[in-house]
């Protein structure tokens, strides 16, 4: 049975939290933003910057202003950034071959023929996300920073993934406290144009709908050990998928070293350990495939509390609530 809407009262007396019905109720999320949305922590790299704060300003206010069905908005980068770019790319690039994960080397090329990949432009996210839409159906939105993890997890569940646009600060073109334009652009995006990385991605996102605070915990913490700091079997090989290890040169040659400890992706096991954010990783979790660890979470879904099941309609891109009584 399909329930048009979970009424007021049911989702009051359930205390089931509200969660984006259609992908327009993304839109909500524009103004929530947790932390270095228009403010700067004082020991990120360029709060001392005035041009650095200005520049960010203008960026995150096309974000905040951004609704569904607009064209993504077109940045002008400066050369100081596109130098910043250069530098990471550069030595991303060359490290990729030897510690990417397939489906990510595949596609590589293609971001780079298709979306104009390279050391010398920033690529545009508009470009980006009809190049994804293509593949898998994902589609990027722009974001002033970082999201609640609800927020930023329900919007999987739509095949969106929120992108900032801004770049880190040129004094430390290898460090930056938050995610900017480096760590999407050359972090995530590659793999949501697999479509099993894809499938995984949204099944953490169709969990985290009216999910307990309890459980988004738990699924914002598989999202780590999987999107941001996943490894994967390749044969005999082991390989990195997540992007915190493909946008950080120095976590993705520790992770493949003898250093960190490497235990096998076990959604029940991994939702409930603990991690370090500020250094490197002491554990890291190894899926066999991103279609094994999708199997795996889904079984994992079942034992999560909640009072109905969703399922996501992409012709009309909106989540349907089917009463599991
Ligand atoms: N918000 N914009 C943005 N980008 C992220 O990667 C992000 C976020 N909010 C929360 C978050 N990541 C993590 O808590 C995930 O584990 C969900
Ligand atoms: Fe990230």
């Amino acid at each position: 049975r399909i329930i048009s809407d979970l009424d007021d009262e049911t989702a009051v007396a359930d205390a089931v939290p509200w969660f984006p019905r259609k992908i327009s109720d993304l839109d909500t999320f524009a103004e929530k933003v947790l932390e270095m949305g228009e403010e700067l922590s004082s020991d990120h790299p360029g709060a001392k910057d005035p041009e650095y704060r200005r520049r960010r300003l203008e960026i995150v206010q096309k974000a905040k202003e951004y609704r569904t069905g607009q064209p993504l908005p077109h940045i002008e980068y400066t050369e100081q950034e596109r130098e910043t770019w250069r530098q990471v790319y550069t030595r991303l690039r060359e490290m990729y071959p030897r510690y990417a994960c397939r489906e990510f080397l595949h596609v590589f090329p293609l971001l780079e023929q298709n979306c104009n990949y390279g050391p010398d432009v920033i690529p545009q996210i508009e470009d980006i996300s009809r190049f994804l839409k293509d593949c898998t159906g994902f589609t990027l939105r722009p974001v002033m920073g970082l999201l609640t993890p609800r927020d930023f997890l329900n919007s999987l569940a739509f095949r969106v993934f929120h992108s900032t646009q801004y770049i880190r600060h040129h004094s430390d073109p290898y460090y930056t406290p938050e995610p900017d334009c480096c760590h999407e652009l050359l972090g995530h995006v590659p793999l949501f144009a697999d479509p099993n990385f894809a499938e995984l991605a949204q099944e953490i996102g169709l969990a985290s709908l009216g999910a307990s605070d309890a459980d988004i915990e738990k699924l914002a913490t598989i999202f780590w050990f999987t999107a941001e700091f996943g490894l994967c079997r390749e044969g005999a090989d082991i390989r990195a998928y997540g992007a915190g290890l493909l946008s950080s040169f120095g976590e993705l040659e520790y992770a493949l070293t003898e250093k960190p400890e490497r235990r096998s992706f076990d959604p029940s096991m991994t939702s409930t350990q603990t991690y370090p954010i500020t250094q490197y990783q002491p554990i890291y979790f190894v899926a066999d495939s991103f279609r094994d660890a999708t199997a795996k979470l889904r079984e994992f879904n079942t034992t999560m509390k909640r009072p109905f099941q969703v399922r996501y309609n992409p012709y009309t891109q909106s989540v349907e609530v089917l009463d599991s009584k």
